[in-house]
């Protein structure tokens, strides 16, 4: 199977199955229930934000899942607009999506819009966003555990005492959840001290990040952590860091990872030292096999859960890890998740 990528309208991109090769026929995939006996089940995917290694790795994944299902997967790009997101709702109910998958966005902004979805039968996944339905599978990543990961090894490497920067936005379901775990290991070593708190999500997360950051280290030198629990958050703080010459006296413990920010961590005298990560890619694979599941009727479960890993500089110098191909040889799990799936569904290549 092949794709190709039409721009319909100036908000639309749309990934076009093209029907090739096994288990996947012109009549369908074989062995498989209804819809998927049949092919070109219409599901679209609707992003809130689209810019950076996640967005793009859960994607990729997603699309992956789809070849292999055989179904028409329909993508419409994030780009942090709430009114926008809202639109392409509306616009994949009226493409015939047969079920949509929702990645991130506001759930204020969406709920009516969902609802109009689940009315005409539409079956609906939410990966990071609330959207407080027991009809709608909510997919994420474990981000209590993420967060704990990560915090932990931040507890291990330098003790119950210490000043911290900390990244965050709220609302967005999980930086909420990985800040009430933050909260609690403050609240837990009073020792830990929140000096700062910044960060931005945009198109240009990183960058806006990066000075943030700087003015944050210049009135804050006695910072020596930084919770960054985003990878361009993270990429953000160590530019940072790297621009001001202190690399060396501060310690980034970061959620996320992908090649670039493989690279980013073990470079010589980077400060990101550890990070909290699912692989986003299995993430965006999960999501397909939730809708498509609900597609047969078979029972979805309301929450579904991506494990994380805790992934050290360490460890990724001592083992040669360059890519997350590498990294996936060496933590097979890493590459596959059993989360909603059923003997007829193929495995998606990543
Ligand atoms: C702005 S929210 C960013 C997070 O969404 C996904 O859960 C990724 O893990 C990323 O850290």
């Amino acid at each position: 199977m092949a794709f190709r990528f039409e721009k319909l309208t100036p908000h639309i991109a749309v990934a076009v199955g093209l029907l090739a090769s096994s288990p996947v026929s012109a009549g369908g995939l074989s062995n498989a229930p209804a819809p998927f006996d049949k092919g070109g089940v219409k599901i679209a995917l609707i992003s809130y934000i689209s810019a950076g290694d996640f967005f793009q790795a859960y994607q990729a994944g997603a699309v992956s899942q789809a070849k292999a299902l055989g179904v028409d997967l329909q993508i419409f790009p994030g780009r942090q607009n709430a009114a926008e997101q809202r639109e392409q709702i509306v616009q994949a109910i009226n493409l015939g999506a047969k079920a949509i998958v929702i990645d991130h966005g506001q759930p204020e902004a969406l709920s009516d819009v969902v609802q109009q979805a689940l009315d005409k039968g539409i079956k609906v996944v939410a990966f990071d966003v609330n959207l407080s339905n027991p009809e709608i599978p909510q997919v994420e990543q474990s981000d209590h555990r993420l967060a704990d990961l990560a915090l932990q090894q931040a507890l291990k490497d330098n003790g119950t005492n210490f000043k911290a920067g900390y990244a965050y936005v709220a609302g967005f379901a999980p930086l909420d959840r990985r800040n009430e775990v933050w909260e609690k290991v403050k609240a837990d070593n009073k020792g830990v001290i929140e000096t700062a708190r910044f960060g931005t999500v945009s198109d240009t997360t990183a960058t806006a990040t990066a000075d943030q950051a700087k003015a944050v280290f210049r009135a804050n030198p006695s910072i020596t952590v930084v919770f960054a629990p985003y990878d361009e958050f993270a990429r953000g703080v160590k530019l940072a860091a790297t621009d001001l010459g202190i690399a060396d006296k501060v310690k980034i413990y970061s959620a996320d990872i992908s090649t670039a920010d493989i690279q980013e961590i073990t470079e010589p005298g980077s400060p990101w030292v550890a990070t909290a990560a699912t692989n986003p890619a299995v993430v965006g694979a999960v999501s397909i096999r939730a809708a498509a599941l609900q597609l047969t009727g078979e029972p979805v479960p309301h929450r579904i859960v991506v494990e994380p890993v805790l992934v050290t500089q360490q460890q990724l110098r001592e083992a040669g890890v360059t890519t997350i191909e590498d990294l996936a040889k060496k933590i097979p799990a890493f590459s596959t998740s059993t989360a909603v799936t059923a003997s007829w569904i193929p495995s998606a290549a990543f």
